[in-house]
């Protein structure tokens, strides 16, 4: 007789129940498994459709909890079908004798948490009631299928198939006439197979996918190799890759090459039959519109070298979507079918559905009979299994009105106000976008530690705080939306089912960096969540990922260099090693016309570049001063911004070259600024340009020389200015404010460099002038408009916020943007940190704003 109260309950027994079974087996909690089906399996017991396979090969498709399983289970093919996956499952669940802790036919009707007793309650469709500790959610990503939202599907009278509940006996289309709706992979998979045996077949498309040939055969033997030589550091490498398969990051830009470059590149991951390799060959197909064109119409290049008829072709064509954007298919001739004589493809855009009859379908202006219809459309991915299990948290709220506008997970394992609830390849985890079984694993083995974390401690309970999870929600949505994925109408963005919030569902930060943050949360002593027992409480609160996923990236890539900090350079060096860094950065948008020129400072001839707008001029004037900490840089070495700024605001930018530090310093580059304004106002009708329109602005060192400018301007007579665009300026010597500190290390611009600036620049008593640090000005009234962006992961943030609200005390009108996740030089880094490009935005806009 089973326990009706245990130390918890598993709801589901496909790869990740089994795995989780066997671990609290060794880990002596006691625990019952509940599986809806009468088999292990999960995913590959329910969809059993013809052609099913699975897209990861089996190489990296397969349990590592196991090593023996290496040596007793051999794989026939490159990708497994569903039979033997299936096959695989009962394998390891008759070797470790899993089918004996598994309750089958058995459904979750509804869990409720009982606050007081700390337990969850959980329902059966047996009648029977079991309370637990903890309560596991192992119901996979695509279990659900979605409700048939097509008017007249109760009517038909014909034999009705829907993928993902495929009969077990399997069925016979011979002589039929079939019709099939949907091409997602379900569909992509199965249609070949149907067109084998159906007398007529007609595929119903709303949206072609991209799809390519499996190439299936056996496992490809380099990746054998490489396994059996060192299956440790394999398995190490998948699981900190970005999708769970060792594959190396790209690191050329499409845009980088021609079409005919990239073409061979891409007929090289191709060739290769492997799902995540037309997706990896570019390191921007999935951040950049441009980029992921390439790949595109590499693949419509392929439907039309396979489909006959040109028109069918085009229809087959993804237009609408990015590559990769809508899950991609693998098949095995998918496309080919088309050629056949008895396959007809139907575009529901043009030819819609009016309603399923009794006999067959009534679309467009025509009405067919069907035998069968097969239901290829989907799964309310994600959430449905979760949701539909009725479950109920602290003071009755239920997980379906806590996600009524999305799920909000902490990191897509846990979720507020449902104590020792946990979801396995959770919404807010990598699950879909990665390997699945290497998703699983790590969360069965996140589960099976923090539950003996919790017991050795004596906690009872575990619950993320709201903190944590706003914070994973923001980071999650942060991931999502420097990738192009939230322009497709896909089931990662909820869009497949009316009614279901569009949101991102699964975590898009890649694999490794989520396994990074997980094990960094427990490593900071759990960091967001909040522990509790009878006699003590444990709360870490706090955020797992705050820097702007983007700009994480390039510190890691950076950090990976060892590059010697530059404090430690001579300023040649510096200068050397600057504009070295700068050569490799990517130009920027077109303008209207790049010209250097040199105009009087206040001690000698300085260079200029001019950025001209494409547009009929006379043009507004924003007079700008580099980065560079005084020196460093010059006028050309912020090019892409400078670029960025004249094509976005529509304004000529001259970019001066003030003198440098420490040959030129205190107050050269202040005095320097002020020359250069002066000329450029006297000067602007010739360079096409409106005297009466002039704006400062500049960027770090250079935002300083700015903001000093600006106040000579006021203190001097003019010239008048329309206004300052301040990019993380610096304002102040004193290092007397708290980023210096906070952000002091890890964000290129360190306190130590920043220190070595001002050591070049400034004598600890000339920092005390405002023409050094214009924060000390006795008053800034009478300051031009100003918009100033100050970047949170920035030494300089406080003393760029401190200018900020002395402006708005002084009566200035400020536009204070706080840029988040930034750091001082992100915002620059045009079409690099896809995240800075809203400031850029927002900087234009106010620039344009000056003027109008
Ligand atoms: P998918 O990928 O969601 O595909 C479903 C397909 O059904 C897709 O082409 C849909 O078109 C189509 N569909 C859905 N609803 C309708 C209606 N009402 N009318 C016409 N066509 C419709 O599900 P799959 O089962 O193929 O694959 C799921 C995952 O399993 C797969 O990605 C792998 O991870 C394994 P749409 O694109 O929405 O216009």
């Amino acid at each position: 007789m089973a326990q009706s109260d245990v130390d918890v309950v598993v709801v589901g027994a496909g790869f990740a129940g089994m795995y989780l079974l066997h671990e609290l087996r060794k880990t002596g909690f006691s625990h019952r498994l509940l599986e809806a089906g009468d088999d292990v399996g999960g995913t590959w017991y329910w969809n059993r459709y013809p052609g099913a396979r699975c897209d990861i090969a089996t190489t990296d498709y397969q349990y590592t909890w196991d090593p023996e399983l290496h040596e007793q289970w051999q794989w026939s093919e490159k990708h497994a079908a569903q039979p033997e996956i299936l096959r695989y499952a009962q394998f390891v669940a008759k070797k470790h004798d899993l089918y004996s802790g598994i309750e089958f036919n058995t459904r979750v009707d509804g869990a409720q948490w009982n606050e007081v007793a700390k337990r969850w309650s959980i329902h059966t469709s047996t009648g029977e009631t079991i309370t637990c500790q903890h309560y596991v959610m192992a119901t996979g990503c695509l279990s659900v299928p979605k409700e048939p939202d097509i008017v007249g599907t109760e009517k038909f009278t014909g034999n009705v198939y829907v993928t993902g509940r495929w009969p077990h006996e399997g069925v016979d289309f011979t002589g039929k006439r079939v019709a099939v709706i949907g091409t997602g992979s379900s569909g992509i998979q199965s249609i070949p197979h149907i067109a084998d045996q159906a007398k007529e077949l007609v595929i119903f498309q709303r949206t072609p996918n991209f799809s390519m040939p499996a190439f299936n055969g056996p496992a490809p033997q380099d990746r054998i190799e490489r396994l059996k030589a060192d299956r440790v550091t394999y398995q190490h490498e998948a699981r900190y890759s970005g999708t769970g398969v060792p594959l190396e990051d790209s690191t050329v830009s499409a845009l980088s090459v021609t079409q005919e470059e990239a073409f061979v590149m891409l007929e090289e991951a191709w060739q290769k039959g492997e799902l995540l390799s037309l997706g990896n060959t570019f390191m921007d197909s999935a951040i950049n519109r441009k980029a992921n064109d390439v790949v595109a119409e590499f693949m419509r290049m392929k439907v039309r070298s396979v489909v006959k008829d040109p028109e069918v072709a085009e229809l087959l064509s993804p237009y609408k979507h990015g590559y990769g954007t809508k899950r991609p298919c693998m098949d095995t001739g998918y496309f080919e079918t088309f050629n056949k004589p008895h396959v007809r493809l139907v575009d529901l855009n043009t030819s819609p559905i009016r309603s399923i009859t009794e006999t067959g379908i009534d679309f467009g202006k025509e009405s067919m009979e069907f035998d069968a219809i097969v239901y290829a459309t989907g799964f309310d991915a994600m959430t449905g299994a979760i949701v539909s299990a009725n479950i109920t948290g602290k003071n009755g709220v239920t997980l379906k009105s806590k996600w009524e506008h999305g799920p909000l997970t902490y990191l897509g394992l846990t979720s507020v106000g449902f104590p020792n609830l946990y979801m396995i390849t959770g919404p807010g985890s990598p699950s879909v976008l990665s390997n699945m079984m290497v998703s699983i694993e790590q969360h069965v083995d996140w589960i099976r530690d923090t539950l003996v974390h919790m017991r050795e401690q004596g906690f009872e309970t575990i619950e993320p705080t709201p903190l944590a999870e706003e914070g994973w929600r923001v980071h999650c949505t942060d991931c999502a939306d420097i990738t192009i994925f939230q322009e497709a109408n896909s089931w990662y963005m909820g869009a497949n089912v009316p009614g279901k919030p569009r949101v991102m569902f699964p975590y898009i930060g890649g694999v490794g960096r989520y396994r990074l943050a997980c094990e960094e949360v427990v490593n900071k002593g759990f960091l967001g969540f909040e522990l509790a027992g009878s006699t003590k409480k444990q709360c870490n609160d706090g955020l797992v990922r705050e820097v702007q996923p983007d700009v994480d990236m390039v510190l890691d890539f950076i950090a990976t260099l060892n590059l010697p900090a530059m404090e430690t350079m001579t300023p040649t060096e510096a200068r050397a090693f600057s504009e070295a860094s700068s050569a490799m950065r990517p130009s920027g948008p077109e303008v209207g016309e790049i010209s250097d020129g040199v105009l009087p400072g206040a001690d000698g001839e300085l260079e200029y570049r001019l950025y001209r707008p494409a547009t009929p001029g006379p043009h507004p004037i924003a007079v700008y001063f580099h980065g560079g900490g005084w020196v460093f840089g010059s006028h050309t070495s912020d090019d892409p911004l400078c670029r960025d700024l004249c094509a976005q605001s529509n304004t000529l930018i001259i970019s001066v070259n003030y003198r440098h530090a420490p040959e030129a310093p205190f107050p050269a580059a202040a005095e320097d600024g002020f020359a250069a304004l002066k000329w450029v106002h006297a000067n602007a009708g010739a360079l096409g340009g409106i005297a009466d329109q002039i704006a400062v602005a500049g960027w770090s060192a250079g935002g300083n020389v700015a903001a000093v400018t600006a106040q000579m301007a006021r203190d001097k007579g003019g010239p008048q200015l329309s206004g300052q665009l301040l990019l993380c300026p610096v304002t102040d010597g004193s290092h007397q404010h708290r980023s210096h500190i906070e952000n002091g290390e890890r964000f290129i611009l360190t306190k130590s460099l920043m220190e070595w600036f001002w050591n070049h620049y400034a004598t600890p008593e000339q920092r005390k002038s405002p023409q050094a640090s214009p924060l000390l000005a006795a008053s800034l009234a009478g300051l031009p408009p100003t918009m100033l962006v100050t970047c949170q992961f920035d030494p300089l943030r406080d003393e760029g916020n401190a200018y900020a609200r002395a402006l708005m005390q002084a009566g200035v009108k400020v536009e204070h943007v706080e840029a988040r996740g930034h750091i001082h030089t992100s915002i620059t880094m045009v079409d690099m940190l896809p995240s800075g490009a809203p400031h850029r935005r927002e900087m234009a806009r106010a620039l344009r704003g000056f003027f109008s």
